[in-house]
C-alpha cells in the first residue's frame, strides 16, 4: 500500500481556541509526519511494505516498526476523535451503553479525565469496546488497544506535544477541554456499530 499521511479532517485553525493552529501545525506536520517518514524508511525493501497499516500494527514485534506504525494509526484516530464544535454528551445507543457500563455520562467523564491525567508520561487515553463492554483504558508511548483486538471508539493524545503549546503543563485542563469542546461523538458512535 502507499504510505502517505491522510489529510487532517478539518482546517488547522478549526479547533481554535481549544487547540490552536500552531499546535496542529507542530503535531500534524512535524510529529505525525515524522512517524510516517520513519515508517516509510523502515518499510523500504521489506515484505511488510505490502501490508496495510493496521496489519503492520497488529503483527509487528516491539521495536521501531511497531512504534512508528502504531503512532501513525493512533494519530489518524486522534484527529477524527475531535471536530470543530465538538464536545458535550453522546446520544442514542452509545449514550445508553455508557450509562449501562459507567452509570452515567458524568461518571464516564470523571473516569476518563482521571485516567488521562494519571497516565504517567507519554501515552493515550481511550474509550474502547472490549467484547461488548465499554471500557476506559490508557496506553503508554505508541501502544494501542487496536493491536490487542479491542475496538477503539475514541482517543485523547496525552503526549506533552499534544497540549504543551496551548496548555503548558496543565494536562487536566487540556483533557477537560477535549471532552467539553472537541470530542467527536459521531465518530465514536460510528465505531460502536
Ligand atoms: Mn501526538
Amino acid at each position: 500500500m502507499k504510505f502517505e499521511l491522510a489529510p487532517l479532517p478539518y482546517a488547522k485553525d478549526a479547533l481554535a481556541p481549544h487547540l490552536t493552529a500552531e499546535t496542529l501545525s507542530f503535531h500534524y506536520e512535524k510529529h505525525h509526519q515524522t512517524y510516517m517518514t520513519n515508517l516509510k524508511n523502515l518499510l523500504a525493501g521489506k515484505p511488510e511494505a505490502d501490508k496495510s497499516l493496521e496489519e503492520i500494527v497488529k503483527s509487528a514485534t516491539p521495536g521501531p516498526m511497531f512504534n512508528n506504525a502504531a503512532q501513525v494509526w493512533n494519530h489518524d484516530f486522534y484527529w477524527t476523535s475531535m471536530k470543530p464544535n465538538g464536545g458535550g454528551e453522546p446520544t442514542g445507543k452509545l449514550l445508553e451503553a455508557i450509562k449501562k457500563d459507567f452509570g452515567s455520562y458524568a461518571e464516564f467523564k470523571g473516569k476518563f479525565q482521571d485516567a488521562a491525567v494519571k497516565q504517567f508520561a507519554s501515552g493515550w487515553a481511550w474509550l474502547v469496546n472490549n467484547g461488548g463492554k465499554l471500557e476506559i483504558t490508557t496506553t503508554s508511548n505508541a501502544e494501542t488497544p487496536m493491536a490487542k483486538g479491542q475496538t477503539c471508539l475514541l482517543t485523547c493524545d496525552v503526549w506533552e506535544h499534544a497540549y504543551y503549546i496551548d496548555y503548558r503543563n496543565l494536562r487536566a485542563k487540556y483533557v477537560e477541554t477535549f471532552l467539553n469542546s472537541l470530542v467527536n461523538w459521531d465518530f465514536a458512535a460510528a465505531n460502536f456499530k
